[in-house]
């Protein structure tokens, strides 16, 4: 029998992979998307069939999720097997100007989607799985970091998304629901947002190349992220909503890597080494052969608190859900930076 899936967050990067994935196995999906003043669905417009021009199996919807009653109406009207809550204000950085915010959205709002199956008794309809994230280890406790380190969050973000996961895990335990967390460490891609690290240095490589930017501007480049492919992290999150019983996973690819060599990773993509001159604020990545500062520091992208290292044990998803991380860091930076050159040729734009 074909399944339903609800995601919210059906617009943002892992809300495409996510669609394509369910789609090629023949679930119905229906997306929840916000509204906007301009279109919104650029990364899930090829999923989308008019239903007046034929047959789909994908539906979008208006709602967000700081709307309770909207959240209510969509579980009842979708009936969903499986609800995917990827929506969130997913930018830490941002989380510290729009605190407030981004605890109704990522927090409670997570809180308004459990409640809606609760309230139409689909506790044993419906499994759930949460965005959660390594950001949640913040200021870490343990490297690397399992299912079973302390939490220290170092953000707005990071605060409202540890309210998420115990939400989360309490309800499971309180009425039983198949609830599930997804401890996902970054993953990236060619569609990744463009103000999240690894896009913003993909699409500056792309534009200096071209001639069309002269500097990339950063922060702080000592911080080492463990980088994943996003393809791979949405069929992980299909395997925990699979699985059995509903418990908390960590995602990840047990390698961490820095800014500042995802930047030199980039670079090399285009031919072009990088030789770091100056320290601190005064760091700058120069071109090796042409002596062209192609790389400076902007202390406005500097974090308040800053999560300095996160590498992730996924050894509990390899071996229970036979799951691991398939692209490898280089991959994820070739075709990346591929992308982002095509695209800056094609419209001619930084
Ligand atoms: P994106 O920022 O690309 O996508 C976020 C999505 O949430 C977008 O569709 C956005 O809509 C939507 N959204 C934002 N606010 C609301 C709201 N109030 N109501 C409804 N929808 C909303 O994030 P990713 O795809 O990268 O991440 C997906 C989820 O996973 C997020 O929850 C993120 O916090 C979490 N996560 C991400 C990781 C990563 O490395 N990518 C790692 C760990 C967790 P719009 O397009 O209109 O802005
Ligand atoms: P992160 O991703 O905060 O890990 O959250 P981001 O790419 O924003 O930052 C990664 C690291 O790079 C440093 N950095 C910069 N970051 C941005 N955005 N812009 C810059 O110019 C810059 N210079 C240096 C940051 O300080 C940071 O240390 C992402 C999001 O997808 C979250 O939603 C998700 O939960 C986590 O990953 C896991």
């Amino acid at each position: 029998m074909t399944k339903t899936a609800l995601i919210t967050g059906v617009t943002g990067q892992d809300g495409m992979y996510l669609s394509e994935l369910l789609l090629s196995k023949g679930y119905t999906v229906h997306g929840v998307k916000r509204r906007s003043s301009s279109f919104n669905t650029a990364r899930i417009d090829h999923l989308y069939r008019d239903p007046h021009e034929g047959p789909t199996n994908f539906y979008l919807h208006h709602g967000d999720l700081t709307d309770s009653t909207n959240l209510i109406r969509l579980v009842q009207e979708t009936q969903p097997d499986e609800i995917y809550n990827l929506a969130a204000q997913s930018h830490v950085q941002v989380s510290f100007e729009t605190p407030e915010y981004t605890a109704n959205a990522d927090g409670i709002g997570t809180l308004r989607l459990l409640e809606a199956i609760r309230i139409l008794g689909r506790e044993k309809l419906t499994r759930f799985y949460q965005a959660s994230t390594s950001e949640l280890y913040g200021l870490v406790q343990e490297t690397p970091q399992r299912e079973t380190t302390p939490f220290y969050p170092r953000s707005p973000y990071a605060a409202a998304k540890m309210y998420a996961y115990w939400i989360t895990v309490n309800y499971r335990e309180a009425y039983d629901i198949h609830a599930s967390n997804g401890i996902l460490f970054n993953h990236e891609s060619p569609v990744r947002g463009e103000t999240f690290v690894t896009r913003k240095i993909t699409r500056a490589v792309a534009a200096i190349e071209l001639g069309l930017q002269t500097k990339l501007h950063l922060g702080n480049m000592d911080a080492k992220r463990d980088w994943g492919h996003a393809r791979d992290y949405v069929e992980g999150m299909w395997r925990i909503v699979q699985h059995d019983t509903a418990q908390d996973w960590v995602l990840a690819t047990g390698r961490t890597t820095s800014v500042r060599h995802f930047v030199e990773l980039a670079f090399a993509e285009v031919g072009r080494q990088l030789v770091w001159k100056g320290e601190g604020v005064d760091e700058t990545g120069v071109d090796a052969k042409t002596g062209q500062v192609l790389v400076a520091i902007d202390p406005r992208y500097f974090r308040p608190t800053e999560v300095d290292l996160l590498l992730g044990d996924p050894s509990k998803a390899k071996q229970q859900l036979g799951w691991e991380a398939t692209t490898s860091m280089e991959q994820l930076v070739k075709e990346m930076v591929a992308s982002d050159l095509a695209e800056a040729k094609r419209t001619g734009r930084a």
